[in-house]
């Protein structure tokens, strides 16, 4: 296994509080079920401890009382090293949380538009070095990629479409574990659309279980999924523990709280 590199220099997480109207959140694939607002909140914070523990600057955004999804800001954009993806997200309710990130990414990146009629969430976009797929999901459009292609092809990146079934994002059903390793639940992608790289199946029990949250000095995972869990500690990826059980009742998981990206530092 590749190791975690600790000689890169911190990263930047950004994140946003739980809106209040979190229970009106866009629901897909689940049923509404009650939210515990304050559990949320505390819960969040221990996400973002993590982030910080693991050598993030965490940049906590307030949180929005009209945007009930707006705690998941990995959905707004794409940022990488030469520049940031304002998205255009697919469900139109999450659109004006692109306007609120925009001031904030500025300060770091040049910044390049999603334009309508594509759509396009950060959630469908797994990057892996200068390869980025991209889920073709309900919420990320053939035009929204074509767009997305465009915009980083000149960077020297290569977008690929990834067709994918019973999930909400990409990163729903795939994510990197580790610098070479990718955990991926088979029913919802093909695997042999990642077959360059080391594939860890979810345990079957735990569906939802492929999303983790891969940082330079280590990996963020939810507590919901302990099979899954044991097959990562089994292969040798240690990982940083967060309970964030209220968040999946919105359809959320680990990567989606956060904007990660290479410093340098404000
Ligand atoms: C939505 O449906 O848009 C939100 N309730 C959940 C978004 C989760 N985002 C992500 O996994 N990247």
């Amino acid at each position: 296994m590749i190791p975690f590199n600790t000689e890169l220099p911190m990263q930047i997480a950004i994140t946003r509080q739980v809106s209040p109207a979190i229970a009106n959140c866009e629901l897909t694939y689940l049923d509404r079920v009650e939210i515990d607002y304050a559990l949320a909140c505390r819960q969040h914070e221990q996400y973002c401890q993590a982030l910080a523990g693991l050598g993030c600057q965490v940049l906590s955004l307030p949180a929005q009382a009209d945007l009930p999804d707006s705690v998941f800001v990995e959905d707004a954009a794409l940022v990488l090293d030469e520049t940031a993806i304002l998205t255009r997200p697919g469900a139109a309710s999450r659109r004006p949380e692109v306007d609120l990130i925009r001031p904030v990414l500025a300060e770091y990146r040049p910044l390049r538009p999603i334009q309508a009629p594509g759509t396009l969430e950060g959630g469908d976009i797994l990057q892996v070095g200068r390869i980025i797929y991209v889920g073709l999901s309900g919420r990320s459009s053939p035009a929204g990629i074509a767009q997305l292609a465009d915009l980083v092809t000149p960077y020297g990146y290569t977008v690929q479409a990834v067709p994918l079934t019973g999930c909400l994002h990409l990163k729903s059903a795939v994510s990197r574990a580790a610098p070479d390793t990718l955990l991926i639940n088979p029913h919802w992608v093909d695997p042999a659309r990642f077959a360059a790289f080391r594939l860890l199946d979810v345990d079957p029990a735990e569906p939802h279980a492929a999303n983790a949250l891969l940082l330079d000095r280590g990996v963020i995972y939810p507590s919901a999924f302990p099979l899954t869990l044991r097959r990562l500690e089994q292969s040798g990826i240690p990982v940083t523990i967060v309970d964030v059980s209220e968040l999946q009742k919105a359809e959320g998981a680990v990567t989606c709280c956060s904007l990660v990206f290479a410093g340098p530092a404000l």
